[in-house]
């Protein structure tokens, strides 16, 4: 037989248990995808190209370009600030605006046919493999 005693322990392990499993129940804040529409500052001319920025690497939402006037939606994914410059026909190391950590901005540029030097000129992000190349054709 259960003493009374004994019993109260049980009923308030149990009160306990259920309290410690309601508070999980709510769970992590659930995280938003990486991209939004872009409520950018900064002028918009051309056709808009999402860009993503974060350490160490650059990712043109579209690889393949034709010739023509372009703003690319700069977004910074990472935890750095971070930057581009472009350079190539017609474009001599042209540098958007810093973007810090989650912030986005617009940055214009007028490609030609050719290969285009893509970079992040912030301390060293070149060298640590923030660099790519656009092809435009
Ligand atoms: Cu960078």
């Amino acid at each position: 037989m259960i003493s009374l005693s004994r019993r109260a322990a049980l009923v308030s392990a149990l009160a306990a248990t259920l309290t410690a499993a309601a508070a999980c129940g709510s769970g992590p804040p659930s995280s938003q995808p990486a991209y939004s529409a872009p409520p950018a500052a900064g002028q918009v001319k051309g056709i808009q190209v999402p860009v993503s920025l974060a350490e160490f690497n650059i990712v043109f939402s579209k690889p393949n370009l034709a010739p023509g006037t372009y703003t690319f939606v700069l977004k910074n994914v990472g935890r750095t600030t971070h930057a581009l410059t472009i350079n190539g026909p017609g474009v001599d190391n042209q540098t958007s605006q810093q973007v810090p950590s989650g912030g986005t901005t617009n940055f214009t540029v007028k490609l030609q046919s050719g290969t285009y030097d893509v970079w992040c000129p912030i301390d060293g992000h070149r060298d640590q493999g923030m660099e790519t190349n656009l092809t435009v054709k």
